[in-house]
């Protein structure tokens, strides 16, 4: 088999935001820049000449064309072995399960998550290491440095491999294993999760689901689970085909996007429960019959009640989430003695944690829920631990959420994020508001003192690597809270993220509408960052 080496030269942009590199996909079908970051991942992985891979995406545009020459590139990079999905599919977690169960050197996966796809969308591509979770910073930040010097790449001149053939195929010296998708990881929340009692509350006639795949990676999962193995109704999982445009729609599991299994579950035909995935199947989101439930929230009824679900029977060591995931999950770890960590944004950082068995569940406000069955976040997991509880408890969601909330208090919660933003604006704003970090201690903004105000910064507590300037922190005297952030995510200018948090302990305020709630706390945050003046916005792109 013949590798040619290509001339290249570098690209300044290709430093991996909080979940690898994303970009539109037209700059990832620019000369070299696809095969310039795979040589940087293979230049930077000495593990991976001579060993294995696991490749696969969400299915979005370009993402057979991606697969075809990363496969090359392996090939001449003298991997061994590449265990690619069939079609090139693999949903982020299944990719995490696949690199844990085969122990491959890591994985490459495709995905620009839950953002929209097609030619003018996104594109994206991360490494997860082998312990199936997306690299840690040391590891992208070397990957990052040899881009910025990198001169040629190695590739290999073949036809393309038949992505649809299971089974196994040479491509020189490498071996391309062609896998089912889904078995793997079917196989895993078998294990995790009481099929049978699942069965039984499908089976009962007495409650209605809907699954909204939103033509994203998980259709041919949730089918084959939901409807196939536990006995759903056939229709039961909707938008199932997965479409490399995602049927034109924004593939992102909230309020604002998944508004077909929101009208399903509001008024009064409502049906029991509902819940979306993402783009590469990460996400969740969980809706009963008219109540939704906060990714926040979600976690901390998880943690409380894991000792219910199969899997985590014998109790959970630790949890961990997100800085600016509300402290509803600290709540629960208190009450039953456990660590619970702040972590920055992005799931990364939990990779130490689990590894380290420091924590057994962990979540974040950005609709993710995981534990240490893999080293993603899970979007069908999620789905199935709701279920199996349902199934447990024989309650709705509703009675379970508020029953939590009788024991633990609420966190009221809400996100603005000001999409597009100018990013000279949004980092000016993050500067201003910095400056003003030291005198903020003490101040009254209406009802609310501040008790401390600080850019958070993360030592973790395995390997003691520093992450500084993750976000700012102002918390209330009395557990409420705002935090700024700008995303690492997006592809267009910035995007700032404010997120809100109001703690109320007294049961009789629980059933105040949210938006009502935070109502004060908006008004202080968006005045101490001077939001309208510094972006020209005066109100966020979408609330959830
Ligand atoms: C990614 C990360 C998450 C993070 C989210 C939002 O999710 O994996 O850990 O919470 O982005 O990040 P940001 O606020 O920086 O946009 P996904 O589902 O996009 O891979």
């Amino acid at each position: 088999m013949e590798i040619s080496s290509i001339t290249s030269h570098p690209f300044d942009d290709q430093k991996p935001g909080t979940s690898g590199l994303r970009k539109k996909v037209k700059v990832f079908q620019g000369p070299n820049y696809l095969e310039n970051f795979v040589q940087s991942i293979f230049d930077t992985q000495a593990d991976l000449k001579g060993g294995v891979m696991a490749l696969g995406g969400d299915g979005r545009f370009y993402n057979r064309q991606a697969i075809q020459i990363i496969i090359r590139l392996a090939a001449a990079n003298g991997v061994a072995r590449v265990i690619v999905g069939q079609g090139g599919i693999l949903s982020t977690p299944a990719a995490s399960c696949v690199i844990r169960k085969y122990k491959t050197n890591g994985g490459i996966i495709l995905s620009a998550s839950h953002n929209p796809g097609g030619p003018d969308e996104d594109f994206g591509i991360k490494f997860n290491t082998a312990n199936g979770g997306p690299a840690p910073e040391g590891v992208t930040e070397a990957i990052f440095e040899r881009t910025k010097t990198i001169s040629e790449y190695r590739i290999v001149e073949a036809t393309d491999i038949d992505l649809d053939q299971l089974g196994i195929q040479q491509l020189g010296d490498t071996s391309i294993e062609v896998i089912d998708p889904v078995a793997d990881y079917a196989e895993l929340m078998k294990q995790l999760f009481d099929f049978e009692r699942i069965h039984q509350l499908f089976n009962s006639g007495l409650f209605q689901m809907r699954f909204d795949a939103m033509h994203a990676v998980t259709g041919p999962y949730a089918k084959r689970i939901i409807e196939g193995i536990l006995g759903a109704e056939p229709g039961t999982v909707i938008n199932g085909e997965p479409k490399e445009d995602f049927g034109g729609g924004h593939p992102d599991p909230n309020l604002a996007h998944a508004k077909e299994i929101v009208k399903l579950t509001s008024g009064i035909n409502a049906i029991d429960f509902a819940a979306a995935s993402d783009g590469d199947g990460d996400r969740n989101m969980i809706l009963g019959r008219n109540f939704f439930v906060t990714p926040s929230d979600s976690l901390a009824v998880m943690a409380a009640n894991a000792h219910l679900i199969k899997g985590y029977k014998s109790g959970i060591s630790g949890v961990a989430r997100s800085m600016p995931t509300s402290q509803a999950a600290d709540r629960v770890a208190d009450a039953l003695g456990l660590e619970c960590y702040e972590t920055p944004t992005g799931w990364k950082f939990f990779g130490n944690l689990l590894d380290a068995r420091k924590i057994t569940l962990c979540g974040e406000e950005s609709f993710g829920t995981g534990s240490d069955h893999v080293r993603e976040k899970d979007g069908l997991w999620a789905v199935l631990f709701w279920l199996n509880l349902l199934a447990v408890r024989q309650e709705s969601v509703e009675q379970i959420v508020r029953d939590h909330w009788r024991k633990f208090g609420r966190n009221f919660y809400t996100r603005y994020d000001y999409e597009a933003v100018d990013k000279a604006a949004a980092e000016g704003l993050m500067e201003h508001l910095r400056s003003r970090l030291s005198a903020l201690p003490g101040s009254q903004f209406g009802n609310y003192t501040v008790d401390y105000a600080d850019d958070f910064a993360y030592t973790d507590p395995v390997d003691g690597s520093i992450s500084k300037n993750q976000g700012i922190r102002i918390g209330f005297s009395g557990g409420s809270r705002i935090v700024y952030r700008l995303s690492g995510t997006g592809t267009v200018g910035a995007t700032l993220r404010v997120y809100l948090e109001a703690y109320e302990p007294d049961p009789d305020k629980h059933t105040l509408e949210t938006a009502k709630v935070m109502q004060p706390l908006v008004q202080i945050a968006t005045e101490l960052a001077e939001i309208e003046a510094r972006t020209g916005r005066s109100e966020p792109t979408v609330i959830t």
